[in-house]
Protein backbone atom coordinates (compact mmCIF):
# COMPACT_ATOMS: atom_id res chain seq x y z
CA UNK A 1 0.00 0.00 0.00
CA UNK A 2 1.40 3.36 -1.03
CA UNK A 3 0.22 6.32 0.34
CA UNK A 4 0.91 9.66 -0.77
CA UNK A 5 2.96 12.31 1.06
CA UNK A 6 -0.69 13.97 2.07
CA UNK A 7 -1.97 11.20 3.44
CA UNK A 8 0.80 10.27 5.21
CA UNK A 9 0.51 13.50 7.07
CA UNK A 10 -3.00 12.97 8.12
CA UNK A 11 -2.04 9.63 9.56
CA UNK A 12 1.04 11.22 11.49
CA UNK A 13 -1.41 13.53 12.78
CA UNK A 14 -3.91 11.22 13.50
CA UNK A 15 -1.23 9.26 15.51
CA UNK A 16 -0.11 11.95 17.75
CA UNK A 17 -3.35 13.00 18.64
CA UNK A 18 -4.62 9.23 18.89
CA UNK A 19 -1.52 9.08 21.22
CA UNK A 20 -2.56 12.43 23.53
CA UNK A 21 -5.85 10.82 23.74
CA UNK A 22 -5.05 7.57 24.96
CA UNK A 23 -2.82 9.21 27.65
CA UNK A 24 -5.99 11.24 28.68
CA UNK A 25 -8.25 8.21 28.39
CA UNK A 26 -5.56 6.32 30.95
CA UNK A 27 -6.55 9.10 33.48
CA UNK A 28 -10.22 9.95 32.55
CA UNK A 29 -12.01 10.76 36.07
CA UNK A 30 -8.98 13.56 36.23
CA UNK A 31 -10.20 15.52 32.83
CA UNK A 32 -11.73 18.72 33.00
CA UNK A 33 -15.11 18.25 31.09
CA UNK A 34 -17.79 21.47 30.32
CA UNK A 35 -21.32 20.96 29.20
CA UNK A 36 -21.65 22.32 25.65
CA UNK A 37 -25.70 21.33 25.44
CA UNK A 38 -27.66 18.95 26.92
CA UNK A 39 -26.23 15.54 27.28
CA UNK A 40 -23.45 17.27 24.83
CA UNK A 41 -19.88 16.80 26.92
CA UNK A 42 -16.21 18.26 25.43
CA UNK A 43 -13.07 17.71 27.75
CA UNK A 44 -9.49 19.46 27.65
CA UNK A 45 -8.69 15.70 25.72
CA UNK A 46 -10.69 17.09 22.82
CA UNK A 47 -9.15 20.36 22.56
CA UNK A 48 -6.13 19.16 23.14
CA UNK A 49 -6.09 16.49 20.21
CA UNK A 50 -7.71 19.20 18.30
CA UNK A 51 -4.31 21.52 18.10
CA UNK A 52 -2.34 18.85 17.72
CA UNK A 53 -3.88 17.71 14.97
CA UNK A 54 -4.38 21.38 13.62
CA UNK A 55 -0.73 22.11 14.28
CA UNK A 56 0.53 19.25 12.31
CA UNK A 57 -1.63 19.54 9.32
CA UNK A 58 -1.04 23.63 9.26
CA UNK A 59 2.57 22.92 9.72
CA UNK A 60 2.20 20.72 6.53
CA UNK A 61 -0.19 22.74 4.44
CA UNK A 62 -0.51 26.83 6.01
CA UNK A 63 -2.81 27.81 2.75
CA UNK A 64 -5.44 24.72 3.75
CA UNK A 65 -8.93 25.79 5.26
CA UNK A 66 -9.45 23.86 8.74
CA UNK A 67 -12.92 22.58 9.63
CA UNK A 68 -12.92 21.53 13.17
CA UNK A 69 -15.55 19.96 15.86
CA UNK A 70 -13.88 22.70 18.90
CA UNK A 71 -12.88 25.61 16.86
CA UNK A 72 -14.34 28.24 14.63
CA UNK A 73 -14.04 27.74 10.58
CA UNK A 74 -10.81 28.83 9.35
CA UNK A 75 -10.90 30.08 6.18
CA UNK A 76 -7.73 28.80 3.84
CA UNK A 77 -6.04 31.15 1.27
CA UNK A 78 -6.22 28.16 -0.93
CA UNK A 79 -9.49 28.34 -2.44
CA UNK A 80 -9.72 24.21 -3.12
CA UNK A 81 -8.81 22.66 0.08
CA UNK A 82 -10.01 22.38 3.43
CA UNK A 83 -9.00 20.06 6.59
CA UNK A 84 -12.56 18.28 7.92
CA UNK A 85 -11.64 16.99 11.34
CA UNK A 86 -12.98 15.86 14.41
CA UNK A 87 -10.04 15.26 16.97
CA UNK A 88 -12.42 12.78 19.42
CA UNK A 89 -15.53 11.30 18.03
CA UNK A 90 -17.31 9.56 20.75
CA UNK A 91 -16.41 11.96 23.77
CA UNK A 92 -19.37 10.15 25.36
CA UNK A 93 -17.63 6.76 25.16
CA UNK A 94 -14.18 8.07 26.08
CA UNK A 95 -15.35 9.61 29.50
CA UNK A 96 -17.68 6.54 30.26
CA UNK A 97 -14.22 4.29 29.71
CA UNK A 98 -15.42 2.85 26.84
CA UNK A 99 -12.65 2.06 24.16
CA UNK A 100 -14.47 3.19 21.18
CA UNK A 101 -13.65 6.05 19.68
CA UNK A 102 -11.60 7.77 17.34
CA UNK A 103 -9.82 10.71 15.61
CA UNK A 104 -11.55 11.30 11.81
CA UNK A 105 -9.66 13.85 9.55
CA UNK A 106 -10.80 14.30 6.08
CA UNK A 107 -9.42 16.18 3.53
CA UNK A 108 -11.55 17.99 1.00
CA UNK A 109 -10.50 19.24 -2.49
CA UNK A 110 -13.05 21.42 -4.32
CA UNK A 111 -15.57 20.15 -2.05
CA UNK A 112 -14.89 16.38 -2.75
CA UNK A 113 -13.30 14.70 -0.05
CA UNK A 114 -9.79 13.21 -1.53
CA UNK A 115 -8.03 11.55 2.02
CA UNK A 116 -9.25 9.94 4.68
CA UNK A 117 -8.06 8.97 8.30
CA UNK A 118 -10.06 7.31 11.29
CA UNK A 119 -7.83 6.14 14.14
CA UNK A 120 -8.86 4.02 17.00
CA UNK A 121 -5.79 4.21 19.58
CA UNK A 122 -7.45 2.12 22.11
CA UNK A 123 -7.79 -0.87 19.56
CA UNK A 124 -4.83 0.57 17.36
CA UNK A 125 -7.13 0.37 14.21
CA UNK A 126 -5.97 2.65 11.49
CA UNK A 127 -8.30 3.03 8.75
CA UNK A 128 -7.01 5.39 5.78
CA UNK A 129 -8.40 5.87 2.18
CA UNK A 130 -7.59 8.26 -0.59
CA UNK A 131 -9.83 8.56 -3.45
CA UNK A 132 -9.34 6.20 -6.54
CA UNK A 133 -6.86 4.29 -4.30
CA UNK A 134 -9.10 1.74 -1.84
CA UNK A 135 -9.47 1.84 1.36
CA UNK A 136 -7.53 0.28 4.22
CA UNK A 137 -7.37 -1.50 8.25
CA UNK A 138 -4.00 -0.53 9.00
CA UNK A 139 -2.15 -2.60 5.86
CA UNK A 140 -4.89 -4.59 4.67
CA UNK A 141 -7.63 -3.80 1.84
CA UNK A 142 -10.92 -3.45 2.68
CA UNK A 143 -13.92 -4.02 1.07
CA UNK A 144 -17.44 -3.97 2.08
CA UNK A 145 -19.75 -7.03 2.59
CA UNK A 146 -21.17 -9.08 -0.01
CA UNK A 147 -24.84 -9.76 1.96
CA UNK A 148 -27.68 -9.52 -0.42
CA UNK A 149 -30.50 -10.02 2.24
CA UNK A 150 -31.29 -7.47 5.03
CA UNK A 151 -32.51 -9.95 6.96
CA UNK A 152 -28.82 -11.51 6.87
CA UNK A 153 -27.44 -7.92 7.60
CA UNK A 154 -26.38 -6.68 10.90
CA UNK A 155 -26.69 -2.36 10.61
CA UNK A 156 -25.51 0.20 12.43
CA UNK A 157 -27.13 3.55 13.36
CA UNK A 158 -26.99 6.42 15.72
CA UNK A 159 -29.65 7.54 17.95
CA UNK A 160 -30.67 10.98 18.48
CA UNK A 161 -29.20 12.70 21.53
CA UNK A 162 -30.55 14.41 24.48
CA UNK A 163 -32.79 17.65 23.44
CA UNK A 164 -31.63 17.59 19.50
CA UNK A 165 -32.98 15.21 16.50
CA UNK A 166 -36.66 13.70 16.25
CA UNK A 167 -36.96 11.20 18.30
CA UNK A 168 -40.65 10.24 17.59
CA UNK A 169 -38.93 9.53 13.86
CA UNK A 170 -36.68 7.62 14.83
CA UNK A 171 -38.43 5.35 16.85
CA UNK A 172 -40.73 4.61 13.54
CA UNK A 173 -37.11 4.19 11.69
CA UNK A 174 -35.83 1.78 13.91
CA UNK A 175 -38.93 -0.32 13.95
CA UNK A 176 -39.01 -0.52 10.79
CA UNK A 177 -35.41 -1.56 10.35
CA UNK A 178 -35.70 -3.80 13.48
CA UNK A 179 -38.45 -5.41 11.38
CA UNK A 180 -36.56 -6.63 8.52
CA UNK A 181 -33.15 -7.26 9.52
CA UNK A 182 -30.59 -9.82 11.57
CA UNK A 183 -29.73 -7.24 14.01
CA UNK A 184 -28.69 -4.01 15.04
CA UNK A 185 -25.40 -2.09 16.90
CA UNK A 186 -24.68 1.60 18.00
CA UNK A 187 -21.55 2.65 18.77
CA UNK A 188 -21.38 5.96 19.35
CA UNK A 189 -18.68 6.94 16.99
CA UNK A 190 -20.22 7.79 13.23
CA UNK A 191 -16.38 7.57 12.05
CA UNK A 192 -16.41 4.44 13.57
CA UNK A 193 -19.49 3.12 12.31
CA UNK A 194 -19.03 4.24 8.94
CA UNK A 195 -14.91 2.67 9.09
CA UNK A 196 -17.00 -0.87 10.18
CA UNK A 197 -19.37 -0.72 6.89
CA UNK A 198 -15.89 -0.01 4.70
CA UNK A 199 -14.50 -3.16 7.18
CA UNK A 200 -17.76 -5.24 6.17
CA UNK A 201 -18.17 -5.58 9.75
CA UNK A 202 -21.84 -3.88 9.50
CA UNK A 203 -23.36 -4.62 6.69
CA UNK A 204 -25.23 -0.53 6.33
CA UNK A 205 -25.70 2.30 8.34
CA UNK A 206 -27.95 4.99 8.93
CA UNK A 207 -28.35 8.20 10.86
CA UNK A 208 -29.67 11.55 11.18
CA UNK A 209 -27.86 14.94 12.53
CA UNK A 210 -24.47 14.38 12.18
CA UNK A 211 -22.01 16.92 11.39
CA UNK A 212 -19.33 16.92 8.49
CA UNK A 213 -16.76 15.99 10.56
CA UNK A 214 -18.75 13.08 11.86
CA UNK A 215 -18.86 11.95 8.45
CA UNK A 216 -16.58 12.97 6.38
CA UNK A 217 -13.72 10.69 6.53
CA UNK A 218 -15.87 7.74 7.18
CA UNK A 219 -17.45 8.25 3.67
CA UNK A 220 -14.32 7.96 1.65
CA UNK A 221 -13.91 5.20 3.57
CA UNK A 222 -16.87 3.36 2.63
CA UNK A 223 -16.77 4.45 -1.07
CA UNK A 224 -13.34 3.12 -1.42
CA UNK A 225 -14.16 -0.20 -0.29
CA UNK A 226 -16.67 -0.30 -3.01
CA UNK A 227 -19.71 0.78 -0.77
CA UNK A 228 -22.62 3.40 -2.01
CA UNK A 229 -23.09 6.43 0.80
CA UNK A 230 -26.53 8.39 0.23
CA UNK A 231 -28.02 11.21 2.14
CA UNK A 232 -31.94 10.74 3.11
CA UNK A 233 -32.75 12.30 -0.04
CA UNK A 234 -31.17 9.93 -2.52
CA UNK A 235 -28.90 12.58 -3.19
CA UNK A 236 -25.12 12.78 -1.84
CA UNK A 237 -25.16 16.30 -0.07
CA UNK A 238 -24.37 13.98 3.49
CA UNK A 239 -22.70 16.84 4.45
CA UNK A 240 -25.64 19.67 3.70
CA UNK A 241 -28.08 17.40 4.83
CA UNK A 242 -26.21 15.68 7.73
CA UNK A 243 -27.95 12.55 6.99
CA UNK A 244 -26.65 9.44 5.55
CA UNK A 245 -27.11 5.70 4.47
CA UNK A 246 -25.14 3.79 3.42
CA UNK A 247 -23.89 0.20 2.69
CA UNK A 248 -22.58 -1.99 -0.68
CA UNK A 249 -25.03 -1.28 -3.39
CA UNK A 250 -27.73 -3.60 -2.85
CA UNK A 251 -28.16 -3.36 0.96
CA UNK A 252 -27.59 0.78 0.68
CA UNK A 253 -31.14 0.49 -1.46
CA UNK A 254 -32.78 -1.85 0.57
CA UNK A 255 -31.81 0.20 3.93
CA UNK A 256 -32.89 3.45 2.41
CA UNK A 257 -36.37 1.95 1.42
CA UNK A 258 -37.06 0.80 4.74
CA UNK A 259 -35.79 3.90 7.17
CA UNK A 260 -37.62 5.66 4.64
CA UNK A 261 -41.05 3.99 4.68
CA UNK A 262 -43.69 6.43 6.04
CA UNK A 263 -45.11 7.05 9.72
CA UNK A 264 -48.02 4.30 10.00
CA UNK A 265 -51.15 6.62 10.29
CA UNK A 266 -52.53 4.16 13.18
P1 LIG B 1 -18.85 13.49 19.25
O1 LIG B 1 -18.53 12.44 20.22
O2 LIG B 1 -17.68 13.98 18.47
O3 LIG B 1 -19.65 14.64 19.81
C1 LIG B 1 -22.97 9.54 17.52
O4 LIG B 1 -24.26 9.37 17.15
C2 LIG B 1 -22.40 10.82 16.96
O5 LIG B 1 -23.05 11.97 17.50
C3 LIG B 1 -20.96 10.93 17.28
O6 LIG B 1 -20.30 11.17 16.09
C4 LIG B 1 -20.86 12.06 18.32
O7 LIG B 1 -19.74 12.86 18.08
C5 LIG B 1 -22.10 12.86 18.10
N1 LIG B 1 -22.68 13.33 19.36
C6 LIG B 1 -22.61 12.77 20.57
N2 LIG B 1 -23.32 13.44 21.50
C7 LIG B 1 -23.87 14.48 20.85
C8 LIG B 1 -24.75 15.53 21.24
N3 LIG B 1 -25.20 15.66 22.48
N4 LIG B 1 -25.11 16.40 20.30
C9 LIG B 1 -24.67 16.28 19.04
N5 LIG B 1 -23.86 15.29 18.60
C10 LIG B 1 -23.46 14.40 19.50
CA1 LIG C 1 -18.86 16.65 20.48
CA1 LIG D 1 -18.27 13.63 16.28
CA1 LIG E 1 -15.86 15.25 18.62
Amino acid sequence: MARSALLNVMVQAALKAGKSLSRDFGEVQNLQVSVKGPGDFVSQADFKAQKIIHDELLKARPTYGFLGEESEEIKGTDGAHRWIVDPLDGTTNFLHGIPMFSVSIALERNGEIVGAVVFNPATDELYTAERGGGAFLNDRRLRVASRRVLSDCVIGCGVPHLGRGNHGKFLVELRHVMGEVAGIRRIGSAALDLAYVAAGRFDGFWEVGLSPWDMAAGILLVREAGGFVSDFNGGTDMLGTSSIICGNEHIQKALAEVVKRPIPTK
